[in-house]
């Protein structure tokens, strides 16, 4: 009985994410590990290459959807909770009540009622809600699923919404409609079109649909070979996959389609109707920068992130493999001399000189006037990685004390320890 009660520990009768607690029921299954990732929000970290891909996409959108008075019409919502109700997540999109993708076994449920959302379309009813006619929405989502090099529970999706009246897209043939009372087309196989909406409006919503994504697809990797392929979502119809070949392989870049009108008419919209899709962020970022492990995208290492340190978010990087050995880091501070020049490039020169190929990074950390004595102190943190073994804090540290004092004899600077 003692042993029992020892192994099965009782776990804490509320959940926390984000230093929030929530109460535990049967439903719970997110662990402490998933709960970690909420807030990380790799999205907005600049220089990140999920936030580079994120501005990519949507650039996109802002130049090639202008008002007349050639301001963007697409806004973006980057900082929405990823903490989303049960009606957010499925209810809204009319995903029914028994369908896999509510399953315990595929989503981090916080209870019952809240769960982290599984895609960010869990947030296309509240913005259309909000009034939004035109929105872009780009967050962490969250899927139980294996770890390898492809797979991972946390990854982004940026999703898009945009809606049209009669007006816009006929504006020169007052005859046409967007809405009838068609029967159900299953003559053409359920897919062509919904019933309420003209073969016109659908078709035309298809084709800005299509080529306004055929354009993405160019604009993140040039002239690339694409195909489309009819699939199934509950909350569009007709619903598409969009797939690039690319690496000499077919890659599942998005899906999309022409959103169920009741999901708009539920939002208390009567006289419109939407396009609206949903973009992997790890996919195009792996292609584009030849990044090998999905795993990556988590590493607080900055052998990865310097390599993403670009002013040019349209550059052409490709990401080179970092040694899986673990940095040392030392930080080095200094005064600089009173009577001689010094530039942070000399330093450099001088740490590659001493520290060699085991120097995979050198950043100046913290630069400052002295209020007092008028003298300039820098400090430096240097990353130090043997590409073939582990390099102990030791061996590191060798070489650190070797670069402060040829730093000292030649470039004449003050040491402060
Ligand atoms: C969805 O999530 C839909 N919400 C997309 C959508 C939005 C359709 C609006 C229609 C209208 P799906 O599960 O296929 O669909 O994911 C969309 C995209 O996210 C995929 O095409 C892929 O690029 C990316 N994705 C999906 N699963 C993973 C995964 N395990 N790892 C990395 N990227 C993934
Ligand atoms: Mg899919």
């Amino acid at each position: 009985q003692r042993y029992l009660s020892s192994v099965t520990k009782p776990l804490p009768a509320d959940v926390k994410v984000l230093d929030h607690s929530y109460s535990r029921d049967e439903f719970t299954n997110i662990t402490s590990r998933i709960a970690s990732h909420v807030g990380r929000n790799l999205h907005l970290q600049k220089f990140h290459p999920l936030n580079i891909v994120q501005q990519r996409i949507t650039n996109y959108f802002y130049q090639n959807f202008v008002s007349a008075g050639r301001s963007p019409i697409f806004s973006l919502y980057n900082n929405l909770s990823p903490i989303v109700s049960v009606n957010q997540n499925f209810d809204s999109l009319l995903i029914p009540k028994d369908h896999v993708s509510r399953c315990k076994s595929d989503c981090y449920y916080i209870n019952s009622e809240l769960l982290l959302r599984a895609h960010m379309t869990a947030h296309q009813s509240e913005l259309l809600l909000a009034g939004l006619n035109n929105f872009l929405m780009v967050g962490d989502v969250y899927r139980r699923d294996e770890i390898d090099r492809s797979h991972y529970p946390v990854f982004h999706q940026l999703d898009a919404v945009r809606l049209r009246t009669r007006d816009e897209l006929f504006p020169s043939d007052s005859s046409l409609q967007i809405f009838e009372q068609g029967n159900n087309t299953d003559s053409f196989g359920g897919q062509e079109k919904q019933a309420c909406h003209t073969l016109e409006a659908a078709k035309l919503m298809e084709h800005e649909l299509k080529s306004t994504l055929e354009g993405l697809a160019t604009h993140l990797f040039g002239d690339v070979e694409y195909r489309w392929v009819d699939t199934q979502f509950p909350f569009t119809q007709p619903s598409w996959e969009l797939e690039v070949f690319y690496n000499n392989d077919w890659l599942e870049l998005l899906g999309c389609g022409i959103m169920r009108q009741p999901i708009l008419t539920n939002s208390g919209i009567s006289d419109r109707i939407g396009w609206a899709f949903g973009i992997g962020l790890e996919r195009v970022a792996m292609c584009l920068y030849k990044i090998p492990d999905i795993r990556l995208f988590w590493s607080k290492d900055s052998g990865f992130l310097c390599q993403f340190k670009t002013h040019n978010i349209n550059e052409a990087i490709t990401y080179k493999e970092i040694s899986q050995f673990p940095q040392c880091t030392n930080d080095l501070s200094f005064w600089l001399p009173e009577n001689a020049e010094f530039s942070s490039n000399d330093f450099y020169d001088l740490v590659r000189s001493e520290g060699g190929d085991l120097v995979e990074q050198v950043q100046l950390i913290d630069n400052f006037v002295h209020p007092k004595n008028n003298k300039t102190s820098h400090c430096y943190r240097i990353t130090y990685r043997h590409m073939q073994r582990t390099l102990t804090q030791r061996e590191a540290g060798i070489i650190h004390n070797k670069i402060a004092q040829a730093a000292e004899s030649r470039l004449f600077v003050t040491l402060r320890l």
